[in-house]
């Protein structure tokens, strides 16, 4: 059986999980700790997740290849890339995606403590700040007081997915890999307490979940 190796926070490890869900692939979850690169080699021989090990023994890292991977391997489940998506839709999300990076990583970093594997973990928090604070250049404390700022920086790239997929249903009319994309990389902003995301990318969330038989957001206790 195929073995997914992930943090069940990550936005990349998200997408994988969606397109694992929605393809119907029964597979093991081996749920990582988030406590450094040399943790990560040790359980996965790669320094980033997710890591996809197949049942050949043979193992592969970086999102979006793991799922082009999963149309080779598995043909008989439907596709989400060629055949679910056109090259220059495919284009178009990933500029989308380009534009809106830096703003939704400064929204997301803290939120995604919610989740108890990484939020009540002192070891995985003490790399996560140390690692948040290197690359955005600003304690999870500055990046949280300054959301409102991020968050109107990409809303209008927002309201551009949003009325798309109200359109659609999914990006376009079939599930494809660009709703992996899209519904892994924003759920950390369904976690933002005072923000309201437009209501048919809520809408949205909940079909791509359901189209993958999988929930995304952090269980609360
Ligand atoms: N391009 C990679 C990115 C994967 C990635 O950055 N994963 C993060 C977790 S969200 C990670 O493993 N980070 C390790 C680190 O920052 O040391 C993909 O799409 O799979």
């Amino acid at each position: 059986m195929l073995t997914l190796i992930h943090f069940d926070f990550c936005p990349f490890c998200q997408r994988v999980r969606l397109a694992l869900g929605y393809k119907g692939i029964v597979f093991n979850e081996q749920p990582a700790r988030f406590y450094g690169p040399e943790h990560f080699q040790s359980i996965s021989g790669f320094d980033r997740l997710p890591v996809v090990e197949y049942p050949d023994g043979s193992r592969q890292g970086e999102s979006l290849e793991i799922i082009a991977e999963l149309d080779r391997r598995f043909p008989e489940t439907p596709p989400l890339c060629r055949g679910a998506i056109s090259d220059k839709e495919w284009e178009g999300v990933q500029a989308w995606r380009a534009r809106i990076s830096d703003m939704l990583f400064r929204l997301i970093a803290p939120t995604l403590p919610q989740y108890a594997s990484l939020g009540q973990d002192p070891r995985a928090m003490t790399y996560y700040r140390n690692r948040m604070e290197s690359w955005l250049g600003d304690t999870l404390e500055g990046l949280q007081e300054r959301r409102k700022e991020w968050y109107a920086a990409m809303e209008a790239d927002l309201q551009d997915v949003a009325a798309r997929v109200a359109v659609h249903g999914f990006y376009t009319p079939m599930f494809s890999v660009a709703d992996t994309l899209i519904t892994g990389d924003l759920t950390g902003l369904r976690l933002l307490e005072d923000i309201q995301l437009p209501p048919e990318l809520t809408t949205y969330f909940a079909r791509v979940e359901a189209a993958a038989q999988t929930t995304l957001l952090p269980t609360r206790g």
